[in-house]
């Protein structure tokens, strides 16, 4: 084993980076936008609570969430992009539609990810309830907006001591 795998194995993904110069994308479904709108103001303002600089800050809106996978595929594929937080709701229909938009997107951002080598974060609601996404979207479930951006802190501060 190398110095440097040895390394490897010892550093706390909870060491979180100095993300002052990092560049992040929010993609923003408007799709039940009450919601969505709600975990983006929770995903910028924990970037902005870790370090980030406002005007590294970019956003993207998208109809739906169907449309986060390519959208974040676009920011993504920007050399000037650190990392790219998809934001939405997709809440339980009476018809499989809701399935198909969930594992699309989960696939589509897990595919956009590996190729363009940077972290693309699933911040998708997929609740059975309204009731349940606004619990979960400042409510007595936290804001899972927060929880995507402090993913995107440590998946980038992972990059930068894995490569
Ligand atoms: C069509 C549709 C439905 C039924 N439900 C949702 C939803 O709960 N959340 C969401 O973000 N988007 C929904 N959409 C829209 C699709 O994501 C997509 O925009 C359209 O199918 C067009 O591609």
């Amino acid at each position: 084993m190398s110095t440097a795998d040895k390394n490897l194995s010892v550093f706390s993904i909870d060491d979180l980076p100095n993300i002052s110069n990092k560049k992040f994308a929010l993609v923003v479904a408007e799709w039940n936008s009450e919601i969505t709108e709600k975990l983006y103001e929770g995903a910028y303002q924990t970037l902005i609570a870790y370090g980030a600089s406002p005007d590294l800050l970019v956003r993207g809106n998208v109809p739906g969430s169907f449309e986060l996978s390519v959208a974040a595929h676009w920011f993504a594929q920007r050399a000037d992009i650190d990392a790219v937080i998809a934001l939405g709701v997709v809440i339980q229909g009476e018809t499989k539609h809701n399935d198909y938009i969930n594992h699309a997107v989960a696939q589509g951002i897990t595919n956009a990810s590996i190729a363009n080598n940077k972290p693309i974060i699933f911040g998708v609601l997929t609740p059975n309830t309204m009731e349940q996404a606004v619990d979960r979207a400042g409510g007595v479930h936290g804001n899972k907006g927060d929880e995507a951006a402090m993913t995107a802190i440590k998946m980038v501060g992972l990059k930068d001591k894995v490569l």
